[in-house]
């Protein structure tokens, strides 16, 4: 008797402590997927993927370049493009208050590298790099931005067949 209520105790409690890491509740699973975003930075421009998934996305930023560089994560919001960002950044030299930084790496110096684990609900981003260059124009406005697109996972349910099409140039295989 007693030992039976121990094991119903301990099975719940092991419950709660799988369920307690997702802050999100019903997107986080045990098994949830965590893909891989490699970003090259060039003096001025990001390589980086066109679209991810919805989810855990772990960006890999790579200076390639001679430069400092950094990589700010933007969510544009409706309305908003890529080309509206730009010119807010051209005109003020700094991201408009409509522009929702999601996250950033720091500052890194060439032939460096950074990893910024995020978070991404659907919707429309751009990669920018914030960094004032010497002649007082942001990076960015030099080249360095990418827009790209987060996809709802349930387009990518609706194709069982292709699982490998969220990241071609790389095995996302890490859980
Ligand atoms: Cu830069």
């Amino acid at each position: 008797m007693a030992v039976r209520s121990l094991t119903r105790a301990g099975v719940l409690l092991a419950a709660l402590a799988l369920a307690a890491p997702s802050r999100t509740g019903a997107q986080g699973t045990a098994s949830e997927r965590v893909q891989y975003v490699k970003v090259v930075g060039a003096d001025y421009q990001f390589h980086a993927p066109a679209s991810v998934e919805e989810g855990i996305s772990v960006f890999h930023l790579v200076n390639a370049g001679s430069d400092v560089h950094q990589m700010t994560v933007i969510e544009l919001g409706t309305g908003h493009t890529v080309k509206d960002f730009f010119d807010a950044m051209h005109a003020k030299g700094m991201p408009p208050a409509w522009a929702v930084t999601v996250g950033a790496t720091p500052i890194i110096q060439k032939g460096t590298e950074a990893l910024l684990a995020l978070r991404l609900p659907p919707g429309k981003y751009v990669l920018a790099c914030l960094i004032p260059a010497s002649d007082g124009r942001s990076h960015t406005e030099k080249g360095m931005y990418q827009a790209f697109n987060v996809t709802p996972l349930a387009k990518a349910a609706a194709k069982p067949s292709a699982p490998a099409k969220a990241a071609p140039a790389t095995p996302a295989k890490k859980p």
